[in-house]
């Protein structure tokens, strides 16, 4: 089994363009900024890229609302940029997976324009509509064809006056539900996916892939306590025919192709037992999913709006649970955080005092799991969490929407709302990359779309990329020792050690060498016993403190030893 896919030795890194580089000085990062920057990418020794959207778009959602699927966004260059981004990441070993956003596209995408048109209209079908609830006057609340609340607050329906019938929209209402039930739909993602591997991208990173099936009932969902609208997503998540449509995408897609394209689907919700059948590589549906369970753990009652702590006995015994479920068939994905979550080490590490030494230990622990690791832009160099001033320093459509319901609409104290939102909202990862120490970090010559952190005068890429000791060097170690060595690509996983409150420890196995690692996920320092005393004697393949003269930790410490 030694080998097998290309992509268990493999590293991904995300840019998030908007707040990657900006190289034309209008404030908003594009590719440009990406072909600048990729030597960086190349000296930091990631395999491939994955790009958020960059399509046309009107940015309601920062480029997840689509207008043109086959065209870029003047606000991030033009279709020549992209294919030099392509050829420039080639040219040095690596990949670019672009991301599919199919469930939904932009409401001036000219597909909704020609489906809200007429009832009659041949694409009427290509969107989900339909007439009011009886008994309700149609547009006013109450009357919305069923009880989903929207990922962005309110319901999922949109009322539109010209043909008295609402459209679904699971997020915002510019970015209605394409409804895949339509083989034409599927037909016309289809060629447009055949088009982009045509131009030479390397494969997609597809946005909630298992919302694409809905029960065409739409029924009322379970009620959500306490909220007008229900948060039960029964009806959307891994719908009757998702398994069908992938399948169907692998057949027009990739199965004639060349291997080494990516196939990794965003699940929201996904359990293990259908994470088994979307990896398993004998159905030919994905290579890998990104699961949500361990980034759900610190909010309460499902709500990120309420936050709560986060146990590192929980964390374990979810990571856990994932690396036994798909130990066998499948395959994971390995990520702490992307653009739609707050700031790794500010999150399950310290970002004050032992912002370097935990940055580097959750790196090491998730890096070394069995799976394939994801690096948001960042990351690597320890970028933390923003403290926004107020809500009008936020941009993103999520919290904006969040708040205003909960203060106007709800009454809710602003300073409570405020506070409630700091730890989780999306923005906190998508203030800009820091590169230096210079105005606005490096990032743009002009005036930032979303407030830089003020912390780049510390923590930024100049002072990180020749430093040894650095988090970006650490990444790099991380990465070529992943490369380089079989056990961690491929080796088995097992936890030890589940019920300790502040310690990681996992080893691997694959034939004769065996890795033990453990990370300390607290400021104290930490007693380890693995019951095997042998392993102090083994070698020290990585560390984040200078020398590691026993199993015992330090704070925040991570150690990885080798024995072969
Ligand atoms: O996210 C899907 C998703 O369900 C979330 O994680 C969501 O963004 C939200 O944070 C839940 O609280 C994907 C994209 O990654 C996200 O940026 C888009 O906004 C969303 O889909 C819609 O395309």
């Amino acid at each position: 089994a030694l080998g097998q896919h290309w992509f268990h030795s493999a590293v991904v890194y995300q840019i998030y363009p908007r707040s990657f580089a900006d190289s034309n000085g209008d404030g908003v990062g594009d590719l440009g900024g990406v072909i600048n920057r990729l030597d960086y990418l190349g000296h930091l020794g990631v395999d491939v890229v994955w790009l958020s959207p960059v399509y046309r778009s009107p940015q309601d959602d920062n480029g997840y609302d689509i207008s043109d699927y086959q065209d870029i966004d003047p606000l991030f260059g033009s279709l020549a940029d992209l294919d030099e981004l392509i050829a420039g990441l080639h040219e040095r070993g690596m990949k670019l997976v672009m991301d599919l956003v199919v469930n939904h596209t932009s409401d001036e995408h000219p597909w909704f324009a020609e489906s809200r048109a007429s009832k009659e209209s041949p694409k009427r079908d290509w969107y989900w509509w339909r007439p009011p609830r009886p008994g309700h006057e149609p547009g006013t609340p109450g009357a919305e064809p069923n009880n989903w609340a929207s990922f962005f607050s309110g319901p999922v329906w949109e009322f539109d006056e010209a043909t008295g019938e609402y459209y679904l929209h699971l997020f915002s209402k510019k970015q209605p539900d394409l409804n895949w039930e339509n083989p034409e739909v599927r037909r016309a993602v289809y060629a447009m996916m055949n088009w982009w591997l045509d131009r030479g991208v390397d494969g997609f990173r597809m946005d909630v892939v298992n919302f694409l099936s809905k029960d065409p009932a739409l029924g009322d969902a379970p009620a959500t306590e306490g909220q007008p609208y229900s948060h039960d997503r029964s009806g959307y998540v891994c719908g009757p025919r998702i398994h069908e449509f992938l399948q169907e995408m692998h057949r027009e897609v990739f199965a004639s192709r060349a291997p080494g394209l990516l196939k990794v689907g965003e699940m929201p919700s996904v359990t293990l037992e259908d994470a088994v059948l979307f990896t398993d590589p004998a159905r030919a549906e994905l290579d890998m999913v990104f699961q949500f369970e361990h980034v759900n753990l610190d909010h309460l009652d499902g709500n990120k709006w309420r936050p709560g702590a986060l146990r590192l006995t929980d964390l374990k015994a979810s990571l856990g649970r994932w690396q036994s479920g798909l130990a066998d068939r499948g395959w994971n994905s390995l990520y702490w955080g992307n653009h739609d979550q707050p700031r790794a080490v500010s999150r399950f590490g310290d970002d004050g005092a032992y912002r370097e030494l935990s940055a580097k230990m959750l790196a090491g622990v998730l890096h070394l799991h069995r799976g394939t690791p994801y690096i948001y832009q960042g990351e690597e160099l320890g970028m933390t969490n923003m403290a926004f001033t107020g809500i009008d320093a936020h941009r993103d459509i999520e919290v904006l929407n969040h708040y205003r319901e909960a203060t106007s609409g709800l009454g809710l104290d602003p300073i409570e709302v405020l506070a409630a939102i700091a730890p989780l909202n999306r923005d906190n990862a998508r203030t800009p990359v820091q590169w230096d120490a210079g105005p606005a970090a490096g990032f743009s010559t002009g005036t930032p779309w979303i407030v830089v952190n003020p912390n780049a005068v510390e923590i930024n890429a100049a002072d990180q990329v020749d430093r040894e000791d650095s988090v970006f060097s650490f990444y790099r170690q991380l990465i070529r020792l992943r490369h380089e060595l079989p056990v961690i690509a491929d080796g088995d996983f097992t936890m030890l050690l589940p019920n300790h409150e502040a310690v990681y420890a996992f080893t691997r196995r694959l034939g004769a060498a065996e890795l033990l690692v453990l990370g300390n996920f607290s400021g104290d320092p930490q007693q380890v016993d693995v019951g095997d005393p042998g392993w102090a004697d083994a070698d020290l393949l990585l560390g984040n403190y200078s020398g590691s003269p026993s199993l015992d930790l330090r704070p925040w410490e991570f150690t990885c030893r080798l024995r072969t």
